[in-house]
């Protein structure tokens, strides 16, 4: 049996549950998405559950359960449901489809803190930190920086060097699995009820890290094969761990590209400090790249801005709007699309 508030379950989702026509039925929690089921964490164990064909055919890709959801089941069989109802989503982390230009895809949803993890080898990456942080902050979500394998040698100096500009954004750990003491604060950081989103390439320690904090083999990790020196890629496919007296983890798969679903550069600016010298650009549209009397370039040029979060800034933003730009566009195409439809049918009915 399972005490779905140390999943998460709180008032105001069940305050949520009340606007569903499927109210008196169970709800449950998606622990994992297989290819054509889902297994769904539910005061009565796991359950094994397909989607009711209204879900499947009426709802865009982005929009079907996806790890973190709270849903509604009516329970079939022994340990079989039929999903038939999604609670709306709070807090979810999104990435862009890979190969598309404006489909999202849903990783992980109802997050309290996102772990950006990486290793402190050549995997360490202060452009990459800044990827997920925009992505995680777009959904008001906690960014946390896990700076893993601590007891390889790196230089400090040049860690801190790269990560000063986000110091103000995100709170920073410094782990290693081999030294239990660098894993103690970050299970005090965790909380109950809480659940913890944990994204980085593959090979980081994502799945290590989550073992050792709950102080057990929960996950498969990738073991150095010595012949090649590579790590194989034994990924289990077991997703959300609860901790022992705490919140919720949620392990992914790395992914290569992590590009973003973001639409909104204000919060951008922000992140990277621009807000501050924007204040005083000539212009109040100002798009800081060649007008006249912008202080963010003058920012740049002057020394005040470092030239490097200058162009992450710029990067992120062009991506953000392309994003942004074609799914509107998607979007307004989509609506004319089914208003033709919908022309079709009445004219086929007259
Ligand atoms: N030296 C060192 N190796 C680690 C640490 N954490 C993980 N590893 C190793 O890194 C490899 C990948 O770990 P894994 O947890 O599978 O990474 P994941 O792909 O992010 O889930 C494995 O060989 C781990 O033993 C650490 O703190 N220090
Ligand atoms: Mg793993
Ligand atoms: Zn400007």
């Amino acid at each position: 049996m399972n005490n779905l508030t140390l999943y998460g379950w709180n008032e105001s989702l069940f305050q949520l549950k009340q606007t569903s026509p499927y109210k008196h039925l169970f709800h449950g929690r998606v622990s994992t998405v297989n290819k054509t089921n889902y297994e769904v964490v539910t005061a009565c164990g796991l359950l094994l559950c397909e989607l009711s064909g209204n879900l499947l055919y009426g709802r865009p890709s982005f929009e079907l359960p996806c790890t973190g959801d709270w849903i509604i089941y009516q329970p079939f069989d022994d340990n079989k449901g039929l999903i038939v109802d999604i609670l709306p989503r709070k807090h979810t982390l999104y990435r862009r489809k890979a190969g598309a230009v404006s489909e999202k895809q849903a990783i992980a949803t109802h997050i309290e803190k996102a772990f950006i993890v990486q290793s402190l080898d050549a995997n360490f990456n202060a452009q990459r930190t800044e990827r997920f942080m925009v992505q995680a902050l777009e959904e008001d979500i906690e960014p946390v920086l896990i700076l893993t394998k601590a007891d390889l040698e790196f230089s400090n100096h040049q860690v801190e060097e790269a990560l000063k500009h986000l110091t103000r954004q995100v709170t920073i750990f410094y782990t290693s699995i081999l030294s239990p003491e660098t894993i103690l604060p970050l299970r005090k950081f965790v909380k109950v009820g809480e659940s913890i989103v944990l994204v980085g390439s593959s090979g980081v320690g994502k799945s290590s890290l989550i073992n050792a904090l709950c102080e057990r083999q929960i996950l498969l990790t990738s073991e150095i094969s010595s012949s090649s020196g590579k790590g194989r890629h034994t990924s289990t496919r077991r997703e959300m761990v609860l901790m022992d007296g705490s919140g919720v983890l949620i392990d992914t798969p790395g992914v290569r590209e992590f590009g973003l679903a973001a639409d909104n550069p204000e919060a951008l600016a922000d992140m990277f400090d621009v807000t501050d010298f924007a204040k005083s650009c000539r212009y109040g549209d100002c798009s800081h790249v060649n007008e006249p009397g912008c202080a963010v370039v003058a920012a740049v040029n002057n020394g005040l801005l470092e030239e490097h979060i200058y162009r992450s800034y710029l990067k992120l933003r062009k991506e953000a709007w392309y994003f942004s730009k074609s799914e509107h566009e998607k979007r307004k195409r989509d609506k004319s699309f089914s208003r033709i439809a919908k022309d079709a049918q009445r004219n086929k009915r007259r």
